[in-house]
């Protein structure tokens, strides 16, 4: 009954659509089409539940609600005043947080809200204080003008880029490393293992305020209450970005000083990554930042988008079952049975394996850079997505690896022999792939040459595991 529902709801929902933009409605069957069709293997994608994808269909898109729950900019706000105090509760149950903000559109959005809350904390308040003021229109312009400057004069220590932290952890190009004076930690050289007495000796030097943990293409686990220690020593506040591994938190597989929640002054994540809701964001909190986040929206963020609130109550009631906790300890088994099976045919990765959901190829020894595995395996149905090693010699564009995670085929139901033979079909391909020449006839970095058969080959074998394991079982669009 419920696959006929699904089903019969989404096929009048395409029709309404191609009413009016026929391509946007055949865009999205391919769209499904697609994704059943290929091996999914970005470690940040995932497949989230019919009920979570239809409650972002709604009319709470139309309603604007700046402000926080019970506190308004807008008349009328009852029922999204509803959605996200149910999608907050859930998020505190879910995680053990004293506050969670359910807000931010995203992750950036998310740290953003995060990186001001904290600069609102330690420096705003206390000049305020000092100057006995209530807020910053209280200010002269002179004192104005010094706080400003002691906005844009903080530090921000965090794992650089290609030692697997993200974007928005200080690199340069984004925000985060304009708005702070910002420092990167690395991993050690010879292991590609987090060094917490490194960490600890350049935050010494350092003095940030604040520390950020986390990453994006780690794949191993890291020791918050290590890094608590290490922030508490220099008085730096705790930033911890668990985007890509929340759903392991929510799924307790990652506890005790893996588990960041207890340990960070402020966490942050989004939410359609291994937690498998909605695409947007959120941030946890000690009742220390609670206030400073809650300004959220209109400090730093546009209106809440509500639907996707709702969404997020959805996919928390759904992370809170029983059955994702077996869900996320089958990423991590699925994990170490994809990196197994490449160690076993002899292919190389960062760290030696895996501890979580990720597993990051170099592939450098079959003589490829990145950008030309990740076209080939495309080419191939297998869809990954190129990213940097340590000290990569090919840059974050090119690249030297292919990051891979178990979140989405885990999802379908792939268990330790699929990811096995995952492993093997890779590769089969990389080691089908030769580098290709520029039009001039030099070593070109993006282009190669897939050998004959090998695409089709791999695909069918792909579409037979695919066919076991279907996405979205019972729903057939007519
Ligand atoms: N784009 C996400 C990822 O792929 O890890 C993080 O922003």
């Amino acid at each position: 009954m419920t696959d006929a529902l699904i089903s019969s709801a989404y096929t009048q929902a395409l029709e309404v659509i191609a009413q009016v933009e026929p391509r946007i409605a055949e865009a999205t069957r391919q769209e499904l089409a697609d994704q059943r069709s290929s091996l999914k293997l970005i470690a940040s994608e995932n497949y989230a539940s019919p009920a979570v994808l239809m409650t972002m269909g709604t009319w709470f898109s139309d309603k604007y609600a700046e402000g926080t729950v019970g506190h308004r900019f807008y008349a009328g706000c009852q029922n999204v005043d509803t959605v996200e105090s149910l999608a907050a509760e859930h998020a505190r149950e879910l995680f053990g947080a004293p506050y969670a903000y359910v807000q931010p559109h995203s992750g950036i959005d998310a740290n953003l809200v995060a990186f001001w809350s904290i600069l609102a904390n330690r420096v705003e308040t206390p000049t305020l204080a000092r100057l006995g003021a209530k807020n910053v229109n209280e200010l002269s312009e002179a004192d104005w003008e010094s706080l400003r400057h002691e906005f844009g004069n903080q530090r921000l220590l965090g794992m650089s880029l290609d030692a697997g932290g993200h974007l928005t952890h200080g690199f340069r190009p984004n925000i985060s490393g304009k708005m702070f004076h910002q420092q990167q930690y690395g991993t050690d050289p010879a292991t590609g293992l987090l060094d917490y007495d490194a960490v600890a000796a350049k935050a010494r030097e350092f003095k940030p305020l604040v520390l950020v943990a986390g990453y994006s293409a780690y794949p191993r686990r890291v020791n918050f209450a290590t890094m608590r220690e290490i922030a508490d020593e220099v008085g730096a506040v705790l930033m911890v970005d668990m985007a890509h591994f929340a759903g392991l938190v929510a799924g307790k597989v990652f506890t005790g000083d893996e588990d960041p929640v207890p340990h960070a002054h402020i966490t942050t994540t989004t939410t359609h990554k291994s937690l498998r809701g909605p695409r947007g964001g959120m941030v946890l909190a000690q009742e220390e930042f609670a206030a400073d986040v809650d300004r959220g929206c209109p400090m730093v963020l546009g209106g809440p988008l509500s639907h996707v609130m709702a969404a997020k109550a959805v996919a928390f009631a759904e992370a809170r079952q029983p059955s994702f906790r077996t869900y996320a300890q089958a990423v991590v088994d699925n994990a170490r049975s994809l990196a197994d099976g490449f160690l076993q045919r002899g292919a190389t990765l960062v760290t030696g394996g895996t501890d979580n959901h990720i597993v990051l190829l170099d592939v450098s020894s079959y003589g490829l850079t990145g950008r030309q595995a990740e076209s080939a395996l495309l080419d191939a149905g297998v869809v990954t997505n190129r990213n940097s090693v340590p000290a990569d010699p090919n840059g974050a564009w090119y690249t030297s690896g292919i990051r891979l995670g178990t979140p989405a085929l885990t999802t379908r139901g792939f268990g330790h022999d699929e990811f096995d033979r995952v492993a093997e079909l890779i590769v089969d391909v990389l080691t089908q792939t030769q580098p290709g020449t520029t039009k001039a006839g030099g070593p070109s970095k993006a282009s190669y040459v897939l050998g004959d058969g090998v695409a089709d080959k791999t695909k069918d074998a792909s579409v037979e595991m695919l066919e076991k394991h279907p996405l979205y079982p019972g729903l057939e669009l007519t």
